[in-house]
């Protein structure tokens, strides 16, 4: 109530658009303010027009400096109990307000199907607020927070421009960003436009071009390769679109390159679409006339593709990395392919080189390496930055659709919120919401280096596969689904709606690229399609040349530094800088390695790697080692970074020896690593991929948490080059050994890499000297074919007395796969009734028995390297033991594991004439390792004893 003679005035700045707003319905309908406010209104009338006629005022500004006036003398106020009432309603205009940005998007049209009922959200009604049907008209603030072109608006014109901009065919999730510049770049964005996209007439003939293009390969492929699995992308056409529209406005941001990582589903239409594999290729394969140019090969929708897409801006690079069928595992090998080509091409952290990771909506909120994956993303030694997720959110997953059986989610993108990612759900019918979504995620990738999501929310034309049945489980949906025209058939009759196209436009668009298809087919029957073309690797490159197995991955091309040489880097190595002050343990670990460069001091197992990585850096090879403790070491032996003690700021007193050689040295980086086997193991691999050229390693903390990461095992490092030629040099570090702490701590499963051995596709090896290490550390960077190299590393013989080397065994030597009797001289050899061979550390153990026990009757010999298996030098080697009639393999894996049963056949053909071959191994064991320290230390005082047994 308006009363007169009060002393608190109303026009306090806040209420201002309110009662401008109130003047304007005054102006356009008096009868529809209260009598007290007409009665004020009217005592403005007086005011002149502002054009100086005599008509009623309609400006505002004089207005509002009347009421000014009027206010500082005693004439109308507003009561105290009114003004409160306004600034409530302004409050709850600006909650309804928050609440559209905050959860809008649930009520959002996103489903094609509106198979999921459009949810009821009461808190974005104004009643929820307080704010009735009558507040509608009346004018409240949109200043500063709101980002439209007018300060103030109704209630009803906000309401609107909230539904329009939130919930339309658009959705946006970002309010949980913690930054508030972020958020605001969002309400920007999607407000000042209402979500939608400005589009030219030539830009919506060219969006329906696309979606023409993805759904006519589909109906192609349908009627030439009747029930051929294709894993059709039908439903979900726009993902073309979206493709299409990211390479090219992002190429305008500045985009080079974009590494893309997808299962099953479309992906024959985004190799051919996207990506741009000739489609002759691909019917070729349908019509099983690819050569069989490699060992094994793969089926055709795990297969990658690299070409070059044309834009305004350049070209941009696409990549579509090969993949397993194992879901969502290619994500953090992608990263690692991102990774490293944007430091080939010099572009970190400026976004040039985008990773995309397709994702399906049940297996993105169930593979946890999704999770993993996006936890790697802004790490220092594993950031991409930013990575565009894209979901293929069909709305189901083989048979299950509920998402009460797939998710306790919300939405399939909510793990996204982990790592703030903003998240945009559009829907798959309406392309231009998806260009406007894709636009929109590339910018803020560009601007803000972050990761971003856009839930393409579709449906399944079929089956999971095009031999499945989806009504038996699906009735409903599929019903719906047989009655939907499909995107192109609603976005052209769109277009002719708005005469952008006619209706003979469209039928020709579909026409022309059918042609294409058909053209393309008679080329294939005509065999002029090259192999070759068929096998791009992740680098970028397409390789002409197809490898064959080679006959031995021991070949050495290099030879190794000379010793001054190695002196020098010794001493370099050891340097720290001045006023840098060590932890005293550390002291210690750089005396002694000071000692080794004087030649005073044997070179122990942390010793031989360093020089190693220091002698392939000063030639020029990139060396790059990541696991979790990898800057110190779990065992605390490498200290490849320096702490300063005195440090006073986090980011400061890091020195690392390796990176300060020379000026001309190659790039040396070591990472502590997330807590993630999986997604780093494959990061790496991914990485090594693309870098042939680095030495590139991946440390397990211990052994057997690389379990985790079997799929990366399996699928990628031993079978990729089988099944795609791709091709990769990277190293895993593995400590191995039985040393009582129990069973989780005791074995890297070494059985199960020599399993995987076929093809000389790995090596396997386990050295037991710093010589060795660093041998085979610069054969593996330096040797002409790359195969991943698996090393069984060593704990406590990372300080055993007698695990050491001369300066001049690393200078002179070569890694040697079989290493012989040290200990025996020639003259000994006749005497020797049996062989032990071993491999690992059991040898020192096996050592001293032989030396306590006074044995003279027993050689010990090493196998260094397990796989491929050195049957020649090792053949040689018990040779020499003419009188030996019984070999034994000593191992303390128990019985069941290790390399006894995968190399048995491989030892017995090693045998001298005349010998019998006998194991001493662990009891077989269910579990790895002994959990009881007692029974360990028994058991391996067993076996050892045992293999001397004769
Ligand atoms: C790790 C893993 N588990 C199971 C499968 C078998 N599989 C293949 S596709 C699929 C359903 C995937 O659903 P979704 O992610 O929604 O993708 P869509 O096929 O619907 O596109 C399943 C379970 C697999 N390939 N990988």
């Amino acid at each position: 109530m308006m009363t007169q003679n009060r002393t608190t005035s109303f026009l306090f700045g806040e209420n201002v658009p309110y009662i401008e707003g109130l003047y304007e319905t005054y102006l356009s309908d008096p009868s529809t303010v209260t009598a007290e406010w007409r009665s004020y209104f009217e005592a403005l009338r007086g005011v002149p027009a502002v054009d100086g006629s005599d008509k009623d005022d309609v400006a505002h500004a004089p207005v509002v400096d009347r009421f000014v006036e009027l206010a500082k003398g005693t004439h109308h106020t507003l009561s105290k109990g009114d003004a409160l009432q306004l600034a409530k309603k302004q409050v709850a205009v600006q909650s309804l307000i928050a609440a559209y940005r905050m959860v809008g998007t649930r009520s959002a049209l996103l489903d094609p199907l509106q198979w999921t009922p459009t949810a009821h959200v009461p808190d974005l009604t104004p009643a929820f607020y307080g704010l009735s049907a009558t507040d509608m008209a009346t004018s409240f603030s949109t200043a500063d927070t709101y980002f439209w072109d007018r300060d103030t608006a109704t209630l009803k014109e906000i309401v609107d421009a909230l539904e329009d901009t939130y919930c339309g065919t658009l959705g946006a999730e970002y309010m949980y960003l913690a930054d508030a510049a972020q958020r605001q770049w969002w309400q920007m964005r999607l407000e000042s436009t209402r979500a939608r996209p400005l589009l030219s007439a030539e830009q919506r003939r060219h969006i329906l071009e696309r979606l023409t293009a993805a759904e006519g390969l589909e109906k192609y492929l349908h009627t030439r390769y009747v029930g051929q699995k294709r894993f059709s992308l039908e439903g979900g056409e726009a993902l073309i679109v979206l493709l299409d529209e990211l390479i090219s406005f992002g190429s305008s941001l500045g985009l080079k390159s974009v590494v893309l990582g997808m299962a099953h589903r479309g992906r024959l239409n985004v190799l051919v679409n996207t990506v741009g594999k000739p489609p002759q290729v691909l019917f070729d394969e349908f019509d099983g006339k690819t050569a069989h140019l490699l060992p094994a090969g793969d089926v055709k929708y795990h297969k990658g593709f690299t070409g070059t897409m044309e834009t305004q801006h350049g070209p941009v690079e696409v990549v579509l990395a090969f993949n397993p069928s194992h879901l969502e595992i290619v994500n953090p090998v992608v990263q690692g392919i991102a990774r490293a080509r944007a430091e080939k091409l010099g572009v970190v952290g400026d976004g040039a080189v985008m990773p995309v990771e397709i994702h399906g909506d049940v297996a993105i909120s169930g593979q946890g390496i999704v999770m993993e994956t996006m936890n790697l993303g802004s790490t220092k030694g594993h950031g991409t930055g930013g990575t565009v997720h894209i979901v293929v959110n069909n709305q189901i997953g083989f048979t299950t659709s509920d998402p009460s059986e797939s998710r306790s989610t919300f939405y399939c993108t909510d793990i996204a919120k982990m790592i703030e990612a903003p998240v945009l759900h559009v829907n798959g019918d309406d392309p231009e919401a998806v260009v406007a979504a894709v636009r929109l995620a590339v910018e803020y990738r560009a601007t803000f280096g972050k990761s971003v999501v856009i839930d393409l929310v579709c449906f399944r034309r079929h089956g999971h596969q095009e031999q499945d049945t989806p009504n038996i489980t699906q009735p409903l949906m599929y019903r719906s689904i047989a009655g939907h025209p499909g995107a192109r058939a609603i976005y052209a009759k769109k277009l002719m709606d708005d005469k952008v196209v006619t209706a003979e436009e469209v039928d020709a668009c579909a026409s022309a690229y059918r042609e294409q298809l058909i053209e393309a087919k008679a080329e294939a029957e005509l065999d002029i399609v090259s192999d070759a073309i068929a096998l791009p690797n992740a680098s970028g490159s397409v390789s002409k040349v197809v490898r064959k197995p080679k006959n031995s991955v021991t070949e050495i091309t290099y030879a190794p530094p000379a010793r001054e040489e190695l002196v020098a880097l010794a001493h370099k190595i050891t340097e720290v800088p001045q006023d840098f002050s060590l932890h005293p343990l550390v002291t210690k670990v750089i005396t002694g390695r000071r000692e080794m460069a004087d030649g005073t001091k044997l070179l122990d197992w942390g010793m031989g790697e360093h020089l190693a990585f220091a002698s392939l850096l000063a030639s020029g090879i990139e060396v790059r080692i990541s696991g979790q403790d990898s800057e110190r070491g779990t065992f605390s032996h490498r200290h490849a970074v320096l702490n300063n003690q005195q440090r006073v700021a986090r980011d400061e007193g890091r020195y690392i020896p390796l990176a300060h050689l020379s000026a001309d040295q190659a790039r040396f980086t070591v990472n502590n690593s997330i807590l993630s086997e999986a997604a780093v193991l494959a990061f790496e691999y991914g990485y090594s991929t693309v870098k042939e050229e680095a030495l590139v390693i991946w440390e397990a903390q211990y052994g057997d948490f690389a379990n985790g990461a079997q799929v990366v095992i399996d699928n990628f490092i031993v079978a990729g080059e089988s099944k795609w030629g791709q091709t990769s040099g990277l190293t895993m570090f593995l400590p191995h050994g039985q040393e009582g702490a129990g069973p989780e701590h005791a074995s890297a499963r070494l059985e199960r890499y020599l399993q995987l051995c076929a093809l000389e596709n790995i090596q396997v090896c386990q050295p037991t000297t710093p010589a060795q290490i660093f041998h085979l550390l610069r054969r593996q960077a330096t040797q002409r074919g790359r195969r991943p190299l698996i090393v069984m590393t060593p704990k406590s013989m990372l300080r055993h007395p007698e695990a050491v080397s001369s300066l001049d065994q690393l200078a002179n030597g070569e890694f040697r796969a079989v290493l012989g009797d040290s200990e025996l001289k020639p003259a000994a050899y006749d005497a020797i009734e049996q062989v032990i061979v071993c491999s690992g550390k059991i040898y020192f153990e096996l050592l001293e028995h032989r030396r306590k026990n006074g044995i003279t009757n027993t050689a010990i010999v090493r196998l260094e390297q397990l796989y491929p298996f050195p049957a020649e030098q090792l053949a040689a080697e018990l040779a020499l033991y003419k009188n030996a009639r019984a070999v034994v393999w000593s191992q303390e894996e128990a019985r069941n594991q290790g390399a006894w049963k995968v190399i048995e056949e491989d030892l017995r053909k090693a045998l001298p004439a005349n010998a019998i071959l006998r194991d001493s191994s662990r009891p077989a064991m269910a579990s790895t390792a002994p959990g009881h320290p007692s029974m360990h230390t028994a058991q391996q005082a067993a076996l050892v004893a045992g293999a001397f047994k004769y």
